[in-house]
């Protein structure tokens, strides 16, 4: 008996799920999609009745479940799926995004900003990780990709990070190296697939 599909449950602008997405269709891994819609708080009144809440005490997503076992970490997942040994400038990449840059655009942490200040407070984060770190690691790593010529899980968290920083208006002058990995990236079809455009939960007016 083949093993049930696993089932992610995702919001289609979070750059957690969609770290997650790019990994699986990078993996070819067939899933079902289960929105949660991040705005409408659904992380707390659809998703709690699913976790186990002490494994995911702060109730964020992206959140899979397979084979019965329930998984809160983007990269903690993506990192097992790819099963390999991932070089240091890889982990490095995705600690620069994953703990450094994305977590301050975080939605709690906007609405906490507030709504006059969040673009100026986004940008202004997002522009000094670029500027302190990622320029520099990929112009001293990147090949075709972010590191050398294959796609990694530095991929997989680099372009969801470029999109919000589209969001948030960030200039992208200053940062060519990011800006090259970024459109060879979505060029490729596990990029396109896992765009927040593509995924059942995006609003008309967003596709
Ligand atoms: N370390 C977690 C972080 C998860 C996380 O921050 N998720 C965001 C969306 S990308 C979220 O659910 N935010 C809801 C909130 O801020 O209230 C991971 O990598 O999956």
């Amino acid at each position: 008996m083949s093993a049930p599909k696993p089932i992610l449950f995702s919001y289609y602008r979070s750059s957690c799920s969609w770290r997650v997405r790019i990994a699986l269709a990078h993996k070819g891994v067939d899933y079902e999609y289960r929105p949660v819609h991040l705005l409408k708080q659904e992380q707390v009144t659809k998703l709690a009745s699913v976790i186990h809440r002490t494994n995911n005490p702060e109730v964020v997503i992206c959140t899979l479940i397979q084979n019965s076992h329930r998984r809160y970490c983007s990269s903690a997942y993506s990192f097992k799926l790819e099963r390999f040994f991932l070089p240091s400038k890889v982990r490095e990449i995705c600690e620069v995004i994953g703990s450094g840059i994305q977590p301050l655009q975080n939605l709690s942490v906007l609405q906490k900003v507030g709504e006059e200040k969040k673009m100026e407070w986004s940008s202004f984060f997002i522009k000094k990780g670029f500027i302190a770190a990622l320029e520099q690691l990929l112009t001293d790593c990147a090949g075709k990709y972010s590191v050398g010529d294959e796609v990694t899980l530095a991929d997989c968290c680099i372009v969801p990070q470029i999109y919000n920083a589209t969001r948030f208006k960030v200039d992208m002058a200053p940062f060519p190296t990011i800006r090259r990995v970024y459109d060879a990236l979505a060029e490729l079809d596990p990029f396109k697939a896992a765009h927040p455009s593509n995924q059942p939960d995006c609003p008309e007016e967003m596709k």
